[in-house]
Order: structure tokens, then sequence, then C-alpha cells
């Protein structure tokens, strides 16, 4: 699937109906506000959605399919430019070679305002200080690199811009706000520098690269699906042979099968806990897989470089591994599933250090010296560990992506009359059951294997379990931020309930965020524009 960013004539071509008055009050006070700030009004508005993801977690920077789906929450960026290069802002700063962007919030209270003027060839971006606006300045960056590979270094002037953000997907929250506003930004600097047509699977590349230069060593998960989602659709996003997505829809049941997402509000900041969690992972995973080429592929086999935040992955390894296997002409597993199920025993059979692999341990496995190991895999993202645990991170992914195709396997089954149980009248509790089971033992992984839950997240888990929720698990990077849970339409309030009775009222929250605490999601758009007329 690919197109382009469509250009959106009415909110109602982005949003649900039922969200569509309180969008209109929330758009025209963005343009008011960006009357108010820069004397004139916006010329258009760049907009990308959170997500949440079903089902596939910490498997994509691993190369591995994952099953997310847009939510209404977004990053919306309105923006002016300067058309004729020669009003007073530029012509002041022509002569220097740059180019300013001044760049607001308004939500300025907690995010001030800045400018910046911007040398002509470089956007600097210094990801050791968390500063709100990088996430502007990579989409800026990717977005210019983009334009000069289209059009040449010398066909790209950069404009200048005003801009004024407002994002309604909680930060740290798990719902993805860095790559909807990466996203966000990459869109508007690509339109206000003249682009007509933005490709989807462009935008989307630029979105992942970019945001590696916050500091975070990202899948692609989130960029694709905040680009690619349509309306009433989950997204299956694959990443080898190259990045391809794929609207799924959820078959109907009985009773119908909603997602409900909850706040932990233990804020999770992998900007901050980067070396110590997300980059950790991403830097555990890479190291699985070339410790398993190392052992079980013939001698010198090498791993095939690839799109995986580190060159290397463990999805690489996973088809060289059978690749070396049909070349010495052993019986091969009939399915990708019965293959990722051999992977998960062999990698059990192969990494056996419950307490994890030190770096002289796995130089000498892979017969390179400890500073190659560290100058290869671990600089590029500083992380901050004695011991890698191999084992537990290479068992998840496999055990994880497995789950991905069975869940697959089941919405493109539908409620047959093997899952749809007996009690007859068009029941499909054995059915959402069957699907709820998957997002359950996700979340044990992610509790126990892979560790990025917490016990906040554990809990809210349990409490909406009890209640009647099918499956409930972390969705995105996890150590807080949100949790998803598939609770049939019937069991809706009664989940809320509980929260609230048992979690929420325990916290110390101000009204907004009692009234953000949870949300019934249905799946979003993607990116578009909307010129303002
Ligand atoms: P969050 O933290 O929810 O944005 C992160 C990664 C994803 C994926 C998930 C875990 C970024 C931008 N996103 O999501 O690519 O790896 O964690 O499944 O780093
Ligand atoms: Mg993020």
């Amino acid at each position: 699937m690919s197109g382009t960013v469509p250009f959106a004539t009415s909110l109602r071509d982005i949003y649900p109906d039922a969200a569509v008055d309180a969008q209109t009050t929330r758009w025209r006070s963005l343009l008011s506000k960006f009357e108010q700030r820069y004397g004139h009004a916006a010329d258009f508005v760049a907009r990308s959605p959170g997500r949440v993801n079903i089902i596939g977690e910490h498997i994509d920077y691993s190369l591995y399919s994952v099953l997310p789906m847009a939510i209404t929450a977004d990053c919306l960026i309105a923006v002016s430019t300067d058309h004729d290069g020669d009003d007073d802002e530029n012509s002041a700063t022509a002569g220097n070679n740059t180019y300013k962007i001044q760049i607001a919030n308004v939500q300025d209270d907690k995010f001030p305002a800045h400018e910046f003027d911007i040398p002509y060839d470089a956007v600097e971006i210094d990801a050791t200080v968390h500063e709100w606006t990088n996430y502007f300045k990579s989409g800026l960056r990717g977005a210019l690199e983009l334009l000069r590979r289209k059009r040449g270094a010398d066909g790209v002037r950069p404009r200048s811009m005003r801009v004024l953000m407002d994002g309604t997907v909680p930060s740290g929250g798990g719902l993805s706000s860095s790559a909807a506003f990466t996203s966000t930004s990459a869109l508007a600097v690509m339109i206000a520098n003249g682009e007509k047509e933005v490709s989807k699977m462009e935008l989307t590349e630029l979105a992942i690269v970019s945001e590696r230069a916050v500091g975070v060593n990202s899948g692609g998960m989130d960029q694709s699906a905040s680009v690619f989602s349509e309306r009433g659709s989950a997204l299956f996003v694959s990443f080898s042979p190259k990045l391809s997505a794929r609207p799924v829809s959820f078959p109907a049941t009985n009773p119908e099968l909603c997602f409900l997402i909850a706040q932990s509000f233990v804020a999770a900041d992998k900007q901050v806990t980067g070396p110590i969690h997300y980059n950790l992972r991403v830097v555990e995973c890479t190291l699985a897989a070339c410790y398993l080429n190392a052992v079980l592929n013939p001698p010198g086999t090498q791993l095939p470089g690839d799109a995986g935040p580190l060159g290397v992955s463990l999805h690489g390894f996973h088809e060289t591994f059978y690749a070396c296997l049909q070349h010495q002409g052993h019986p091969l597993p009939r399915s990708t599933q019965e293959e990722l199920a051999q992977l998960l025993e062999l990698a059990g059979l192969t990494l056996t250090k419950e307490e994890g692999y030190t770096r002289a341990e796995i130089a000498a496995v892979l017969d390179v010296p400890v500073a190659e190991l560290d100058a290869r895999y671990t600089s590029a993202f500083p992380v901050r560990a004695e011991r890698f645990k191999l084992r537990q991170r290479a068992m998840h992914v496999f055990a994880e992506a497995l789950r991905v195709l069975r869940f697959m396997e089941l919405l493109e089954a539908g409620p047959g009359p093997e899952t749809a149980g007996d009690a007859g009248g068009g029941d499909t509790t054995a059915y959402n059951t069957a699907l709820g089971e998957l997002l359950n033992e996700t979340q044990a992984s992610c509790r126990d294997v892979y560790e990025c839950s917490c016990p906040e997240i554990d809990e809210l888990c349990a409490i909406a379990r009890r209640a009647g929720s099918y499956g409930s698990r972390v969705t995105g990077a996890g150590w807080g931020g949100c949790s998803v849970h598939l609770v049939p339409a019937d069991r809706v309030a009664a989940v809320q309930e509980a929260w609230d009775r048992e979690y929420y009222s325990k916290l110390q929250l101000t009204p907004e965020q009692r009234e953000a605490a949870y949300v019934l999601s249905r799946p979003g758009s993607g990116s578009a524009v909307f010129t303002v007329e």
C-alpha cells in the first residue's frame, strides 16, 4: 500500500463523526491563536495521529511485523510560510544564508516558544538537551534531506516558517506522541517548501530515521501507523524485505469488541531512560542476533545488513538461519509460525545464561575485541549495563512475533465454527477469548521476560480482566505509559468503574488527568494536510 498524504477539506474527512464538534472548536482555537501570535492567518495545518499498538511489542526494531492502529489524539501544526522570499523576515537573514523558524505551542507554559536562525546547509540538533522543539528540528532535517535528494542540493533553499503546534497525544504515555510530532513536522516542512504531493512511504521512512536524531533508536511502527492508518482499520506493518503497511479490519463479533486505552500516569521518557531501557533493549536484541548467528550458523556466516537500527536484526538472523539449512539440504518447517516456534526453542537451548552475558563473553563468541563490540553496538546510542540479557530478549521477540501471526490468523479467519463456541445465537465469546488470550500472553512476556512493564500497568491489567476484559497489556515502549484492553461493549462501563474505584481514586489527579485517564478508541485515520482558506 502506498499513495500520497491526503489533502482534507473537512474535519469529517479526518475524525470520526462523534469527535467532529469538539475538534472543530479545537481547530478554530488553534487558527485564531496563530493569528494572534503572528498577525496573519496560517496557510495550512499538517496533522498526524498517535497510535496504540494492539499486538507486536518491542519487535519492530528486530524487523518483525506488528499490528498498531491510529487513535483520534493527534499532533496539529499550523504553518505560514513567506512565499515570495522577499518579506522583511527573509531579506534580513538571506544575506547570512539562514532561514528563520518561529515555533510555539498552544501550551506555552509547558512548551515555551523559540526562534531559530538555521543555516541553509545543516540543522543542528543537540540530543543531549531534552527540548520539545528537537522533534520539529528532526522532522525539518529529515524533510530537507529528502528534498535535496529529490531536487538536488541547489534546488532547496529552505523557507522561513511560523509554526504553532497543538498536540493531544500525552507525552511519555506509550501512544507515540513523538512519532506523531516528527511525522507532522516533516510533512509541514515538505508542504511549506513547495511539495504538492507527499508520498506516505517517503514520509514514513524519513520520520523513522529522523526520530533517531532525537536520541531514541526507534523501530518503525509508530511512524508507519501515524502516516498510513485508515479510519476503521488497524494496520499490519512489516519491515522486511522493505517497509509495507496493510489495513486490517476487525470482524463483527457478538458482543462487539472495543479497545480501551488506560493511562498509568507513570511517565516513561525514553530520552531520559533510554540507556537502561529502550536503547538497551535494541542493543540486547541486536547482540542476541549476532550471538545466535555465531553459534548456530556455519562458521563465517555474516548477518545481512538491514533496516534495523543497528544494521543487523533478529529477523536477519532468522532468514539467514533457514537459508543455511536449506543450502545444506535439511528439511525446513512448513510455515513462518513453525519457524518462529523452532527459533524460540533454539534460543532457549543456545542462550542458557539467565543472568545475562558480559561484553567479554559476547565478544569472545563473536570473535572480536571488546572495544570493537562497543564501537559497533553500544556507542551510537549509549547504554548502561554490565550484563546483556540475550536469552530473555530473543525469546520474547520470537514468541511475540509468533503471537502477532496467530492474532492475524484469527482476525482473518473471523469467528468460524471452531472459535465461535457452542452458545449459539451468534455468540462469539470463545473467539473473543482467543484473541484476548494472545494479548494476555504478551503482557506476561513484557512483564517477566522483556521486563518493560511496571507494577502500575500490571495492576491496571489485573483490574480490567477481573471486570470483564478479554485481554489487557502494556502498549508502546512501556516502563509506564499506557495499557490497552480488549473489552466487550457490554463490559466497558464496568471496567472503567473498576479502574476509577481501584486505581485512579488512589492517585492525586487533576480533573483534566482524571478526564484523560482512559479512552475508548476506534481506529482513526493517518496523516493529512488541511489547507486553510
Ligand atoms: P513508544 O514509546 O510508544 O513511542 C516505542 C517505539 C516503537 C516500538 C515500541 C515498542 C519509538 C518512536 N517508538 O514506542 O518503535 O519499538 O516502543 O513496541 O521509539
Ligand atoms: Mg515515542
